[in-house]
């Protein structure tokens, strides 16, 4: 079986592969409150009184990438990565969200980091938004207000004009699913709401936005600029629990359809999968609700949705076991009518929900090859965390990057995916979220009580940049 992956593929990627790290903006940058910089929903969560995370800390000061962004390229340079994907802080832009006021020391700043990364050779890879909505937003609802549509619309168009000579690499949204399910439906992440409502709402909005950025690009910037614009999803692989049940199967494919086909069948097909229609308007009836929790795209917006992607951008770091289960429990994790869990098995990391899966890697491309007719993929994150104890030598990473990339080989050369780019994720140690300092998903350490917040390579850095370099898996010498 798949699971017993005990075949090591020696071959070489395509000649044209190209490898890359990956940060976002409210994880390494700081600088939180200067240089005309607005809130952002992040700066507002970490600073609850009571802390929502779990070392009461926050990117205020992060890995201070604002200031030491020539060293972080310094490292990508050493690395010898293609590209550098990075986000762009939207309040660090445009303060309050709308283009009522550009804040010019934010453009100034992206402008050294992208030209100091081309004087380099290394082609910078944009994202729009990981997460950091200006806090002026969330006053009138953020994702759950239509208004954000055009708000986001204006911000694509900002970032278009001014980077746009030289980004060639668009990607409009980091992890929908992760934006409206842990920020509006578990409340772990900003704005820490808790709803069984409010996730389908925000998921809607922000597939308009997406599809209205995607659409400003085609019509106004395209054929000038010559770019490209995706957006990147996550999604695991769901395994059935026993691949011979085909209740299992049936149930590990709608937990598949519910996380990456939830915002990716509106992206390709331009409506949401046939099974959560079915699914969450039953459930809505049965609790008496005046309509579905899941709302519907008129004629309109399926059309700017269906077909809005140069690319698709998967972000893949573990596997789940899936069962059916029939659920009363209203709201996006009982709509499924599935229950996972992970096997006691596979290799922990330092986060509870990251078991070492290699194989379901290959699996999630072959499913999205199969499922959208092989389109054009780009791995925009993918990666292992440790904690201080192991500091620099952490072969967990190691064996991580090994096995995970050999996968996908595998699904290069053996099942024929049209996979493009990897992307590491991460460059270096920095503020994960709601686990604060306490997780750490770098090639590079960053020592976070040193003021000077000094970066030093891993031992996973020597083997990306042999990797890199190689492009691929030369066989053992005899
Ligand atoms: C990525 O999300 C993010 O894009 C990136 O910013 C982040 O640093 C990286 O992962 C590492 O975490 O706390 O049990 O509720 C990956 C998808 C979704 C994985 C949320 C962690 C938290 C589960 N993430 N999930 S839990």
């Amino acid at each position: 079986s798949a699971q017993n992956d005990s075949d090591f593929l020696y071959d070489y990627f395509p000649e044209d592969f190209e490898w890359g790290f990956a940060t976002a903006s409210y994880q390494i940058e700081g600088a939180w409150n200067v240089d005309g910089k607005g809130q952002n929903i992040w700066d507002e969560f970490t600073h609850r009184n009571v802390s929502p995370i779990v070392d009461g800390s926050s990117g205020d000061v992060a890995c201070d990438s604002y200031n030491k962004y020539l060293e972080d390229v310094e490292l990508l340079k050493n690395t010898g990565v293609n590209f550098y994907r990075f986000s762009l802080s939207w309040s660090r832009l445009l303060p309050d969200g709308t283009n009522r006021t550009v804040n010019q020391r934010g453009i100034d700043y992206y402008n050294k980091l992208i030209n100091a990364l081309i004087a380099n050779g290394i082609e910078p890879m944009v994202t729009l938004y990981h997460w950091d909505l200006p806090l002026a937003l969330q006053g009138v609802g953020g994702w759950t207000n239509e208004t954000v549509v055009q708000h986001f619309e204006n911000y694509a168009r900002l970032a278009y004009s001014y980077f746009g000579d030289r980004v060639k690499q668009w990607i409009t949204l980091n992890e929908p699913f992760v934006v409206c399910q842990l920020g509006h439906g578990d409340g772990v992440h900003a704005p820490g709401h808790t709803s069984p409502v409010e996730p389908y709402l925000c998921a809607h909005n922000i597939l308009k936005s997406h599809a209205s950025a995607y659409r400003l690009y085609e019509r106004d910037f395209k054929e000038s600029q010559g770019g490209q614009v995706g957006v990147t999803l996550d999604s695991g692989w769901y395994e059935p629990e026993d691949p011979n049940n085909p209740d299992h199967v049936e149930a590990a494919e709608r937990a598949v359809l519910f996380k990456h086909g939830w915002y990716a069948f509106p992206i390709f097909f331009g409506d949401y999968p046939p099974v959560m229609r079915q699914l969450i308007d039953q459930k809505s009836e049965a609790e008496g609700l005046q309509e579905s929790r899941l709302p519907e795209f008129d004629n309109y917006w399926s059309q700017q949705l269906n077909g809005s992607y140069d690319f698709l951008g998967l972000n893949h770091y573990t596997t789940e076991l899936v069962v059916p289960e029939n659920r009363t429990d209203p709201g996006y994790s009982g709509d499924q009518n599935t229950r996972t869990y992970q096997s006691a098995e596979w290799p922990e990391s330092a986060s509870s929900w990251l078991k070492v899966v290699p194989w379901g890697f290959r699996k999630i491309m072959n499913w999205i090859k199969n499922t959208y007719g092989n389109p054009t993929l780009y791995v925009t994150e993918n990666g292992f965390s440790d904690t201080d104890a192991e500091g620099v030598n952490d072969q967990g990473r190691v064996d991580y990057y090994r096995d995970y990339t050999n996968n996908m080989l595998k699904a290069i050369k053996l099942d024929g995916c049209n996979i493009k780019k990897y992307t590491a994720w991460s460059l270096i140690d920095n503020f994960e979220w709601a686990r604060g300092y306490t997780e750490r998903f770098g090639a590079h350490f960053v020592d976070f009580n040193d003021p000077a917040r000094m970066r030093t390579p891993k031992r996973s850095q020597g083997y990306l940049k042999q990797l890199f370099a190689d492009n691929g898996f030369p066989p053992p010498k005899q």
